[in-house]
């Protein structure tokens, strides 16, 4: 039995439509930073003598959808590695599911390191993330300690993920938790639909883009300023560009805009702190370490309703 343990990765500049369905090759590239707070643990054990795929997620069995959707991912490892047997997974994850938290990046990733050391593969970093990609276009980026940014390519090898280094001071990241439920609409189906009913959709996709060019500048320069700000626009344009969909696709709630404009306030007090959300309401802010404690201890005053937990940057999965 192998046992993996990832974290869940919040994407700053973000990932939105994909070029190619099937082998997730997303239409334009992200970059990320990974969390320390929340983990997947997963364990995964080969069965000589079952016929399926089987397993559990935080104790309850895996159906229907969601098992079609793992197994089909274990196809592809058990394709690559020649080998046949089918395997029981049990998966503990601590990010809420499905709320906008990064789930299934903390939960693909896991299940890519777990499953490709259990099947034998030796892979590189590059080639994890391939295969991490073809669960969860967002558990690519969750490989990575840090920052990483998701090489859009056009092909199965030429979209992978890669580490990026920060030169700049320490960060912290503070998670406001409005609501935890499930999401009304997978972010899959709501890529869909945005990428073929939003009218912006071809502006949304040069637009991020150059973002990521200037991202990059700002990584390299470690810049948090720049970056927060960069940040701050790719939330907003994809939440635009959705919003334009028909139907038309809404994550935030009031309650997330009201944190938003908390973060601007405190920058306007002169702490370096940024806002960002992803496919649900609850708001990520990315903040200076030197900032976190202060500025967390304002936003529960202000916001006794909402529950916040402050996490240092994340490494690496790891093998237990
Ligand atoms: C991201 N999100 O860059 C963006 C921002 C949500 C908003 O990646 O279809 O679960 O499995 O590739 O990775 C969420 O989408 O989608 C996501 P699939 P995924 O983090």
């Amino acid at each position: 039995m192998i046992t993996a343990v990832a974290h869940p990765n919040i994407a700053l500049i973000k990932y939105w439509g994909k070029s190619d369905e099937e082998l997730i090759i997303p239409s334009t590239s992200s970059i990320s930073v990974t969390l320390d707070a929340y983990k997947t643990q997963t364990s995964i054990e080969l069965l000589d003598d079952a016929r399926t795929d089987s397993g559990t997620l935080n104790g309850i069995a895996i159906e229907g959808e969601e098992l079609s959707r793992i197994s089909g991912f274990l196809q592809h490892i058990r394709n690559i590695s020649g080998r046949s047997e089918f395997a029981r997974i049990v998966s503990v994850n601590t990010v809420p599911t499905a709320a906008g938290l990064a789930s299934s990046a903390s939960g693909f990733a896991a299940l890519a390191v777990a499953a490709t050391q259990a099947y034998g593969l030796k892979l590189s970093q590059r080639e994890l993330s391939q295969i991490a990609r073809r669960g969860s276009g967002s558990a690519a980026r969750s490989l990575f300690g840090g920052m990483a940014i998701w090489n859009a390519g056009t092909d199965d090898r030429t979209s992978f993920a890669e580490q990026l280094q920060w030169h700049g001071e320490e960060l912290e990241v503070i998670v406001g938790v409005i609501n935890a439920n499930r999401k009304h609409t997978s972010s899959r189906e709501a890529m869909r639909n945005t990428a073929l009913t939003s009218p912006y959709y071809s502006s949304w996709v040069t637009s991020n883009s150059d973002l990521v060019l200037e991202a990059l500048e700002a990584i390299k320069s470690g810049d948090l300023d720049r970056l927060g700000k960069l940040t701050e626009l790719s939330t907003m344009r994809m939440h635009a560009v959705m919003m334009a969909a028909n139907p038309p696709v809404r994550y935030l709630e009031p309650e997330s805009l009201q944190l938003f404009d908390a973060v601007l306030d405190l920058r306007n007090l002169g702490k370096k702190i940024f806002a960002t959300a992803d496919a649900g309401p609850n708001v990520k802010m990315l903040c200076s370490a030197e900032d976190a404690e202060y500025t967390l201890h304002l936003l529960q005053e202000e916001f006794p309703n909402f529950s916040f937990l402050k996490s240092k940057v994340g490494g690496p999965p790891r093998v237990l």
